[in-house]
């Protein structure tokens, strides 16, 4: 029997990761990633619970206790992996809430598995909540909740926050499904952006779509109103601004640049292998530059960072062999004995290591199509106490909202992009501190303890 909780966060995942020691048995690591840290604390303080998948299909798990976090394993099936997960979560709602980057998928097969597996989330939670409790729903995978759980659980207090950019009305009217979502995400008391653009085209599919009225920040419903608001979510900078001051991180930080052969440039792109991010259109700009013989190979190194991700969806796997093509095209035709113009690697790191990485790095490419908000940026910025460092950024990630001072690039326009890069390399020591400051300045004041305890705040008021 599990007891109730006042404070319940619903994520499609749970925020452990299993892992099986050397003794074979299984044990719970903490996933890596700002949101767990950031609501690790308030779950502790508040006797919460987060309800989500444990990662393994056909299994159904107890809920159990870790790292003081009470967890509760929400069960899918394998079909549902596919339908719920890869399908209508990232090959339909994924790409066309990121500018239909790539063609969204409209099947009805997935569309019945996301409303399934929404309504169990919410049947779940529902029977965790003490009463009057406070439900906060993350992300995409889960529209549907907000609505579902108001319906069995009318006295609990529901916020939701989008992790992904909301899109512009003549996209989202694409799916069949509009209404069911729109309503699912009015179930909620408050909705949550990154960004003010998301607010506002949310409200404005309201009123186009529902005829519901709007003033300022909200949404009126017969009965209630909702409130709409953008909170842009950021990064821990105390723990990166603390790690990369450790002698060790400080230590490979110099080993990393040796290794890759002592250039005058590191350049660095970090993402998961997704096709928003942008990592061809950068590595594009690197190749011509290196063409052009504005920069040569042994003065400038692009070391690329893809981790693995959403394997099993064919757009990815797709993605995956034009890069590493493109790799291999590129290192061929530039390449000199004892120096290859991109290091690329198709690996996940740890904390310290990506710490180690972003302190090397003299460039940081984040190129992303459209990105809800890019953590790697906040993370690259919080790693440069030192101030050296140059981020240059695409307009299309959340972050060049509050990022100002970083070389804005436009991803499709690649001399502008070569045009960036080569400022960034050329740019005066002075010049770069005076950007970087200006950045770190917005980043440790807005981390993401902030911006959760925000969210709540406007969820309790
Ligand atoms: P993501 O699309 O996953 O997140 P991002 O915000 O950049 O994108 O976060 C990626 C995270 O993964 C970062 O914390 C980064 O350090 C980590 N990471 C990346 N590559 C790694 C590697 N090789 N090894 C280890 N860690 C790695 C979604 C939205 C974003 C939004 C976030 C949070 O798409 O726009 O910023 O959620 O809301």
């Amino acid at each position: 029997m599990t007891s109730r909780s006042s404070f319940l966060i619903v994520a499609n995942r749970l925020p452990v990761d299993r892992t099986v020691g050397p003794d074979g048995a299984a044990a719970w690591r903490r996933s890596p990633g700002g949101l767990v840290t950031a609501i690790a604390p308030v779950m502790q303080r508040r006797r919460g619970a987060w309800l989500g998948w444990h990662g393994a299909a056909d299994e159904l798990l107890e809920p159990f206790r870790d790292d003081g976090m009470n967890l509760i394993p929400v069960p899918l099936t394998s079909e549902e992996v596919e339908l719920y997960y890869e399908g209508f979560s990232n090959s339909t709602l994924w790409p066309l809430y990121h500018d239909v980057v790539v063609p969204p998928m409209i099947e009805r097969e997935m569309w019945e598995s996301y409303r399934t597996v929404n309504e169990r989330f919410a049947e779940a939670a529902a029977e965790v909540a003490e009463k009057g409790a406070v439900v906060w729903v993350q992300d995409y995978q889960l529209q549907l909740v907000p609505a579902m759980l108001r319906a069995l659980r009318p006295d609990l207090r529901i916020g939701f926050f989008l992790h992904i950019p909301f899109p512009p009305i003549e996209l989202f009217w694409r799916l069949p499904w509009r209404r069911e979502l729109v309503e699912g995400l009015l179930g909620a008391d408050l909705v949550g952006f990154q960004l003010p653009g998301g607010a506002a085209n949310f409200r404005m599919l309201c009123k186009r779509l529902l005829g519901l009225p709007y003033k300022s920040n909200e949404i009126f419903l017969e009965d209630r109103a909702v409130t709409t608001q953008s909170f842009p979510i950021s990064v821990d900078f105390a723990e990166f601004d603390t790690l990369v001051r450790e002698p060790h991180i400080v230590h490979r930080a110099k080993e990393i640049r040796v290794e890759l052969g002592d250039p005058e440039h590191v350049l660095l792109g970090v993402d998961r292998l997704d096709y928003t991010k942008g990592i061809g259109q950068r590595l594009e700009a690197f190749g011509e530059l290196l063409r052009d013989g504005s920069v040569t190979p042994g003065e400038a190194v692009f070391v690329q960072i893809a981790t693995p991700s959403r394997e099993r969806v064919e757009e990815y796997r797709r993605l995956r062999d034009d890069i590493e093509l493109q790799v291999g095209r590129i290192n061929g035709q530039y390449s000199v004995l004892g120096a290859q113009p991109i290091q690329y690697f198709h690996q996940s790191y740890d904390r310290e290591e990506l710490a180690a990485l972003y302190l090397a790095a003299d460039i940081m490419m984040v190129t992303p199509l459209r990105d809800g908000m890019n953590l790697v940026a906040k993370e690259y910025v919080s790693c440069h106490h030192d101030l050296q460092g140059a981020l240059v950024l695409s307009e299309f990630a959340g972050a060049a909202a509050e990022l100002r001072s970083a070389f804005l690039v436009n991803p499709y326009d690649v001399e502008g992009v070569k045009r960036q890069m080569l400022a960034a390399m050329e740019a005066s020591p002075h010049e770069v501190a005076r950007r970087m400051r200006t950045m770190r300045r917005r980043v440790a004041t807005y981390d993401v303890d902030r911006w959760a305890s925000e969210f709540l705040t406007a969820l309790e008021s």
